[in-house]
């Protein structure tokens, strides 16, 4: 008896948060999984070094690809040569803010990337092969039509990312209609974990307070301390990515928690896990983060520093103010519910970011100064 073929996955964004949850939960499952990084200057695959195999490894599962979401020829290619059971479009300048900046770039790669994809698999004639998967996100909602948003709630998108994000959800839906793609969108509302790049809003506050907490670091900078988030763990989310493209008929989903926070209680929750109090004073531009207490002799930091200032850089020019997300219909039709609860998930992202700040500490201490390449 011969062994079922295993499953081929290709997944773009592969070097990022979720590309790299999601490659290691498909390697767990036996797929092959192929992986389409961009070329830079610097390395790029700090996320999935433990998943690199050698070139000359015999019956590679772990295989990456040249490719920008920018270069359609690229994408064509590499399709072609990977034949994928499943496409997780991931890749994305994903980064609200920057995208006020770079308008142009993030409707090309976030917009017309995902038509990219969709067209080589047209051109391909992978129709009936090739599922596809979608990263639609819970900003779509923007200016929230509907409180908690669910997947017939109205879009109001409020950022060129969201726009280009906008595009993409409805060329997908646009491209199971016309040609029959088992195509979904997933809108995901914000995950997070220890991999989550340093400039979004929850890992540049665990990063900062663990700093902070052994003296690497004097004050977190932040923009709107009162915008409110559904934050769930990127680890539960990626499972719920590889569950929509193993159903009969293909559909979109909502993935939330179903719990909200605002950005002032992450930094509180986030202070807690160290053994410090903070409280909020002021308001607007004003408002501080003093710390009240202190548990734990080795920390550097005292009762009345002023650790959290409020830097209007950080704002907006449209800003989403809430989400919060109702995943009724991923429990009900997948049985998907969310494992980590929101202190769950910050208690391992600010354990990673402390360890990492005291292997920082040591090296000053030693009179390194490898610790900050800006100083
Ligand atoms: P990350 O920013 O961590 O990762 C984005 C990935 O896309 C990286 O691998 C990046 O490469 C790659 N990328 C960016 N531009 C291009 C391009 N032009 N061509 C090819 N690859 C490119 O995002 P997350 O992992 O957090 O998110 C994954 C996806 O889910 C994104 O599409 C995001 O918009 C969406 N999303 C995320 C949510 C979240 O809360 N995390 C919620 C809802 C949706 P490099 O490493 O080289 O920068
Ligand atoms: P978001 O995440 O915009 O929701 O997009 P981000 O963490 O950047 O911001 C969340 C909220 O925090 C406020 N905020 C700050 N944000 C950042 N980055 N830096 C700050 O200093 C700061 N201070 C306050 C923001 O204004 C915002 O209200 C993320 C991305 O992963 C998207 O790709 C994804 O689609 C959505 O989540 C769901």
């Amino acid at each position: 008896m011969t062994a079922p073929a295993r499953k081929i996955a290709l997944i773009t964004g592969v070097t990022g948060q979720d590309g790299a949850y999601l490659a290691e939960l498909l390697l767990e499952k036996g797929y092959e999984v192929h992986g389409i990084k961009r070329r830079s200057s610097l390395f790029n695959t700090d996320r999935i070094d433990h998943l690199y195999q050698d070139p000359h490894v015999k019956d590679r599962r772990f295989i990456l690809h040249h490719g920008d979401l920018t270069d359609s020829t690229s994408l064509i290619r590499i399709i072609q040569q990977v034949q994928p059971d499943e496409i997780y479009n991931l890749a994305a300048q994903s980064h609200v803010a920057v995208s006020f900046e770079e308008p142009e770039y993030t409707a090309n790669a976030d917009g017309i990337g995902t038509l990219r994809i969709l067209e080589a698999i047209r051109i391909l004639k992978l129709e009936k092969k090739t599922r596809f998967y979608q990263a639609s996100t819970s900003e779509l909602y923007g200016l929230v039509q509907e409180t908690p948003q669910k997947e017939t709630t109205p879009f109001y998108p409020r950022s060129p990312y969201a726009v280009a994000k906008l595009y993409a959800y409805w060329i997908t839906v646009n491209y199971r209609e016309a040609y029959g793609i088992y195509a979904c969108n997933g809108i995901l509302f914000n995950h997070e974990s220890p991999l989550r790049g340093e400039t979004f809003v929850t890992r540049k506050i665990t990063r900062a307070i663990a700093r902070i907490a052994l003296g690497l670091q004097d004050c977190l900078y932040l923009g709107n301390l009162s915008a409110l988030r559904d934050w769930g763990h990127a680890r539960d989310y990626v499972e719920m990515q590889w569950l929509m493209l193993q159903q009969d008929t293909p559909e979109d989903f909502v993935i939330a928690t179903g719990k909200q926070h605002s950005v002032r209680e992450f930094v509180q929750f986030a202070a807690a896990e160290l053994g410090i109090g903070i409280r909020f004073e002021g308001s607007g531009e004003q408002e501080v983060g003093i710390i009240e207490s202190v548990d734990g002799s080795e920390l550097k930091c005292k009762p009345g520093d002023t650790i959290v200032r409020v830097d209007p850089r950080y704002f907006r020019p449209t800003e989403v103010e809430t989400l919060l997300g109702d995943p009724t219909k991923a429990k009900t039709k997948l049985g998907w519910e969310p494992k980590t609860t929101v202190k769950e998930l910050v208690a391992e992202m600010v354990r990673a970011d402390f360890s990492a700040a005291k292997c920082d500490a040591l090296v000053k201490s030693a009179g390194y100064k490898a610790f900050d390449r800006h100083e």
